[in-house]
C-alpha cells in the first residue's frame, strides 16, 4: 500500500501538474482508445473516438478530475474534526466505492481496463513534464494507480 512518502510525492506532483491535467487525461484517454483498440467497445455510444474527439477530451478530464479528488479531498466525515484529518488518499477504496459500484454493474468494465488506463496516463505525465516526472515520482505515481485501480475495483467481486 501506500506509504506517507508515496502519498507527499503524489500530492505534490499533483499540485505542480493541476493547470494541465484535464489536457493529460484527453491525451491518455484518446492513446488508449487507438492504442488498445479493445478498449473502444465501452465508448460506442459516442460519434468520435479519434484522440481529437471532443468527447474524448470531455472524458478525460472527468476521469482526471475523479482522480485529483481522490488525491486532494477529503473523504466522508463522521466527524468534522476527524474526517478533517483523513483524505480521500488515505481510503481509497472507501471513497473511490460509489464509482467502483459503477463501474462493476453500470458500465461493466472489465478491470484490466484500469491497469491499461493507468499506464497511458503515467506515459502523458511523462510527456508533459519530462523534467518533474523523476523515476521517483513515477514510482509513487504508479502505486497510486494501481491502488486506485484496486479501489475501483472492489465492488466486482
Ligand atoms: Zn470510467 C464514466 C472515472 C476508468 C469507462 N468514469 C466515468 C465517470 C467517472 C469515471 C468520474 C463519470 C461518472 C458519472 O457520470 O457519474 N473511470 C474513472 C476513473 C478511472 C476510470 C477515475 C480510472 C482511473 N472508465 C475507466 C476505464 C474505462 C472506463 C478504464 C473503459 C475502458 N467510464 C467509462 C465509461 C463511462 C465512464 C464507458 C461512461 C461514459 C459516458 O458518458 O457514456
Amino acid at each position: 500500500s501506500l506509504s506517507a512518502k508515496d502519498k507527499a510525492v503524489v500530492k505534490n506532483f499533483w499540485a505542480k501538474v493541476a493547470p494541465k491535467t484535464a489536457e493529460i487525461g484527453g491525451e491518455a484517454l484518446g492513446r488508449m482508445l487507438t492504442a488498445y483498440p479493445q478498449t473502444k467497445t465501452y465508448f460506442a455510444h459516442w460519434s468520435d473516438l479519434s484522440p481529437s474527439s471532443a468527447q474524448v477530451k470531455k472524458h478525460g478530464a472527468t476521469i482526471m478530475g475523479a482522480i485529483g479528488d481522490a488525491v486532494k479531498k477529503h473523504g466522508a466525515t463522521i466527524m468534522g474534526a476527524i474526517g478533517d484529518a483523513v483524505s480521500k488518499i488515505d481510503d481509497l477504496t472507501g471513497s473511490l466505492s460509489a464509482l467502483s459500484e459503477l463501474h462493476a454493474f453500470k458500465l461493466r468494465v472489465d478491470p484490466a481496463n484500469f491497469r491499461i488506463l493507468a499506464h497511458n496516463l503515467i506515459l502523458c505525465m511523462g510527456m508533459f513534464f519530462p523534467a518533474d516526472f523523476t523515476p521517483e515520482v513515477h514510482l509513487s505515481v504508479d502505486k497510486f494507480l494501481q491502488n486506485l485501480a484496486l479501489a475501483l475495483s472492489e465492488k466486482y467481486r
